[in-house]
This record gives structure tokens, C-alpha cells and sequence, in this order.
């Protein structure tokens, strides 16, 4: 076991996370820039300064306010559960964006450079009250892509280049009002990728360009009305991954080349009807790492090299059907973390050779695994603690910190 050493930051001021976050000489802090840089992977809805949840990133590991985007009602926005609370944001073209609600006009785009001024509405995609509720932000080619509902063609995928009339539907793959719901958004080779339903396919893998003509689907991987449903489209060694379901083989991992005729199944890990499921794929030390279940050893470990005979279980680290539950695989400073455990809110790491437990305190209290990702040289975990409420803790490669922003019980973070 890795033992952590501890610090806890409790009572963060507004005035002390202004001088956490440069220009202590107040130089570059004209029209109340925080010097938020790219590398928070996130926007997520924090409270810690009496404004309600309202969007923050992480500057130097510390939650930053970007603006009050709601600042008469009592929040702005809720954060998604696991890796949804890394897609409902992005960093693009030197700005934020995010999905929030200024009261008024529902979850729609919003953007922000860090700035008050620099903090406004991209655009109403649903006009009026209700919310387009853009999520599955992915940049590719210069543009940013993202699912949403316009009230007229359901849910669909959209494009923007930032501004208001660049922000168009690309195609309305379902249509009329039905929603072809695009998920599992990923950049590959110089095109997006996605899932989506054409509402004759099923939810199917499909590929876009940006434009209604370049949009289309790759593969009926499973033949008929019913759906591949492609999830956890992962790049690796220059091929996609993912997991696709068929009805001779049940839901395993497939590869493609992003053309038809180079998509096929890589290994019925479970065979024959039974799913592996394979889940949270990574890419580590060469190797393609996800959790399946083979029927035998529970959900486990398992990696690739992107062969049949090269897929295996790396560990059955619960022994025999019990399962470790390895979720939310994420690489940092050299190894591998996961959540898992009996009650899958443990944390892991695996070094390449062994699977530990990573056993970290804080005030007598064991950090409580719900999510994690990596940025900025740090790994982050989202903890549920009766302590602290629900809270980032930051592991800096020498001490864990509970980033306490909502001082006591209180929740940092808005999951309702
Ligand atoms: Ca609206
Ligand atoms: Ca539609
Ligand atoms: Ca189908
Ligand atoms: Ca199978």
C-alpha cells in the first residue's frame, strides 16, 4: 500500500484564491481576470464563496470562480456523474465553455475568458426557458463540436466556432423532432467520431466532418433496427476502439479504421452471447487498458496489444467471481489508477506489474473514490466524505489535499 501524506485546505478565501492564481501585483487582473490558464480539463459547478454552484476551473490545483453566470438565483448549473463531468466543458480557441443556466434561458453554451465581461451566453439554441443541454464537448479541427436540442429537431449534433451565428446544427441525423442522441464524442485521425441513432440503424458508430454531407454512418455494426450501442471510443496505435454490441456475441470490444470494411470485433472476451462489457478504456505503456468480465473472473483488469491473442487479463485482483470493478482508468505520473473495490469507491494504482490499494487519510478519514482525472501534473479525485461533503482532493505526487472549498459538511461540489 501507498501511504499519502496529508494536508487539508479549509476556509479558502476569495482573497486568498485571488493570490493563488498570479498577478499577486494585481498587474494583469484588469476587468477581474483570475489568470485562468488551460489546464483545467473542467468547468465544474463549485460553492465556496456564498455565490451558489457557479462555474470554476482549477488554477494551480484550486478551484477558481470564472464568473456568476446566475448571479440572482441559487446556482448555475449542475456537475454530470463520472466522466460526464469532464465532457460537459472544454477549452477552446483560448476560452471555456460550458454548459450553464443564467436563470432565464435554460442550460444553453456558455463561454468565458475568465473575465466577468469575457463570461456570456454563446447562443440560445433553445430559444427561450427551456435548454438545449449541450453536453459531449469535443474540439476537433479547430471547431467545437457538442450534442443539443434546438426544440425543433430533437437531439442532435451541433458545431461552433465560437460565435453566435457560427453556431449551427450539423445535421439532423434522426429526422425531424425524434433526437439521434450523439454520445461517446472522439476525435480520430483528422474527423469526429460518435454514436448516434439514424432511428432505422439503432445507435451506431458514425463520423462527421462538419457539414450534413460529411456526416454519416460508418458501420450497421449490428445488423438491423437494433443498435451496436458503440461506447468508450478510445484511440490507440492509431486504430479506434471501443465497445459494440452484436446478438451472436453480446457487447465486446471492437476496432475499426473508421472505415466499414476495417471495423470488426476484436475479441468475444465473454463468449458467444454473453457481454464482457468492456469499459473505460485507457491508453498505458503501450497498451490498451479497460475493465471486462470474461464469465469467469468477475469484472476485472484486462489490456490489449491489439491482437486476439494479445488480449488478457491482467489481474483477477478480487479471486474468482467477484469483481474489483476497475472504473475511470486514468494515468498519472507513470501508473495507472482506477476506482474499484467491494464498494467501488476505492482507489488503485497499478505500476505496470502490480495492483495496489492506495490508502490515503485524511483526519482519520479514508478518501472516498467517486471519480478522478488528470490535469495539470496532479491527480484529481471527486470524494463524497461526511467530513467534507462532496469535495475535490487533490494527490500532487507528494500529499493528498482535501480541497475543502465548502468549509465543513457542506458540498464544494453541485452533483443534485
Ligand atoms: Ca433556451
Ligand atoms: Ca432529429
Ligand atoms: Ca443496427
Ligand atoms: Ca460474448
Amino acid at each position: 500500500m501507498k501511504n499519502f501524506l496529508y494536508l487539508v485546505l479549509v476556509g479558502l478565501s476569495f482573497g486568498l484564491l485571488m493570490g493563488g492564481c498570479g498577478g499577486s501585483s494585481g498587474s494583469d487582473s484588469e476587468g477581474g481576470g483570475n489568470g485562468a490558464t488551460n489546464d483545467s480539463p473542467v468547468v465544474f459547478m463549485s460553492d465556496g464563496a456564498s455565490t451558489g454552484y457557479e462555474p470554476h476551473v482549477l488554477v494551480d490545483g484550486i478551484p477558481t470562480l470564472l464568473a456568476e453566470v446566475n448571479a440572482d438565483g441559487p446556482y448555475s448549473g449542475v456537475n454530470g456523474i463520472g466522466e460526464t463531468l469532464l465532457s460537459n466543458s472544454v477549452y477552446y480557441d483560448g476560452k471555456y465553455y460550458f454548459r450553464a443556466t443564467d436563470g432565464a434561458s435554460g442550460y444553453e453554451l456558455w463561454v468565458s475568458d475568465g473575465t466577468v465581461g469575457g463570461t456570456e451566453l454563446v447562443r440560445d439554441i433553445y430559444p427561450g426557458v427551456n435548454g438545449s443541454e449541450p453536453s459531449n464537448l469535443v474540439v476537433c479541427n479547430d471547431l467545437l463540436y457538442f450534442s443539443a436540442n434546438d426544440g425543433t429537431n430533437g437531439n442532435e449534433l451541433w458545431v461552433s466556432n465560437g460565435s453566435e451565428g457560427g453556431t449551427l446544427l450539423v445535421k439532423d441525423i434522426r429526422v425531424g423532432e425524434e433526437s439521434s442522441s450523439p454520445s461517446s464524442l472522439v476525435v480520430y485521425g483528422d474527423r469526429l467520431y460518435f454514436s448516434a441513432d439514424d432511428g432505422t440503424n439503432g445507435p451506431e458508430l458514425w463520423v462527421s466532418n462538419g457539414t450534413a454531407e460529411t456526416t454519416f454512418i460508418v458501420k450497421d455494426i449490428n445488423v438491423g433496427a437494433v443498435g451496436s450501442f458503440p461506447q468508450y471510443l478510445t484511440v490507440y496505435n492509431e486504430l479506434l476502439y471501443f465497445n459494440a454490441y452484436d446478438e451472436e456475441r453480446g457487447a465486446e470490444l471492437w476496432v475499426s479504421n473508421g472505415m466499414a470494411g476495417g471495423t470488426s470485433l476484436l475479441a468475444d472476451i465473454n463468449p458467444d452471447v454473453f457481454d464482457s462489457s468492456p469499459g473505460h478504456l485507457a491508453v498505458y505503456s503501450d497498451r490498451l487498458y479497460f475493465r471486462a468480465d470474461d464469465g469467469l473472473h468477475g469484472e476485472e483488469l484486462w489490456m490489449t496489444n491489439g491482437s486476439e491473442e494479445g488480449t488478457s487479463l491482467v489481474a483477477d485482483l478480487f479471486v474468482g467471481g467477484a469483481s474489483s470493478f476497475p472504473y475511470y482508468l486514468t494515468v498519472y505520473d507513470g501508473d495507472l489508477y482506477f476506482r474499484g473495490g467491494s464498494g467501488e469507491d476505492q482507489l488503485y494504482v497499478f505500476d505496470g506489474t502490480t495492483i495496489s490499494e492506495v490508502s490515503a487519510f485524511v483526519e482519520g478519514e479514508e478518501i472516498s473514490t467517486q471519480f478522478l482525472f488528470a490535469a495539470d501534473d496532479r491527480l484529481y479525485v471527486v470524494t463524497a466524505s461526511e467530513t467534507f461533503g462532496d469535495e475535490l482532493v487533490v494527490y500532487d505526487g507528494i500529499t493528498v489535499e482535501v480541497v475543502d472549498y465548502n468549509e465543513g459538511a457542506g458540498d464544494g461540489l453541485n452533483f443534485d
